[in-house]
């Protein structure tokens, strides 16, 4: 008489096998922290969108000068990371964010949502981009990933005009560990400001908000 073979498997091995898979993945997880690869995804994009807006500027100041650069750049006085900005009745702006929301400070300009991302004078710096016409380095402004007031996460960008020389400065905020505490940069930058990553021809244009 054949004896049966046993298949398959008992329910304490299926127990054991499923406990080790979860803890299995709880170590990957813990290794691979999703939530700081994201983070650094963002930061990532951050520190490229700052680069191109720092290359754009200069392209567009050195060459053609866009016509109403003297109206979106503050030509009164030279940069001291202290200036208002805008005028006594705060209807000229000279520190533009990419939010499409009020920050709640004068001298202020938000965007419109619809047209934020616009090269004509119509996003969120309001510069025209499409100037040089050949070689233009933008085809659409960037905005932050996040881009909301209370998170802090959101570009600024100002200028000034002084001894001859447009002088300008671009700035995020950046959140992964990996670029605020292994690399951090807001702090290795060269600006005025700790909290923010800073980039541009003068640091001490843009002020604290
Ligand atoms: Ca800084
Ligand atoms: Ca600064």
């Amino acid at each position: 008489m054949l004896k049966s073979i046993q298949k398959g498997f008992t329910l304490i091995e299926l127990i054991i096998v499923i406990t080790i898979l979860v803890l299995l993945g709880v170590v990957v997880i813990v290794l691979i922290d999703p939530a700081e690869i994201l983070a650094q995804s963002r930061d990532s994009q951050r520190i490229s969108d700052v680069a191109s807006l720092k290359g754009a500027t200069q392209l567009v100041l050195a060459s053609a000068v866009p016509s109403n650069a003297a109206t979106v750049c503050d030509i009164t006085d030279a940069p001291d990371g202290t200036d208002t900005y805008g005028n006594a009745t705060g209807t000229t702006s000279y520190v533009f964010s990419s939010l499409t929301t009020d920050i709640g400070a004068s001298g202020y300009n938000q965007s419109a949502s619809t047209t934020a991302q616009s090269i004509t004078n119509t996003g969120w710096v309001q510069i025209d981009y499409r100037t040089p016409s050949t070689g233009r380095a933008l085809t659409s402004l960037p905005i932050d990933p996040t881009n909301t007031l209370a998170s802090g996460y959101f570009y600024r960008w100002g200028c000034n005009y002084v001894n001859g020389l447009y002088q300008y400065e671009v700035d995020t905020k950046l959140e992964s560990a990996k670029y605020t505490v292994t690399d951090n940069k807001a702090t290795k930058d060269g600006g005025n400001n700790s909290s923010r990553y800073e980039s541009g021809n003068n640091l001490g244009v843009l002020r604290s908000y």
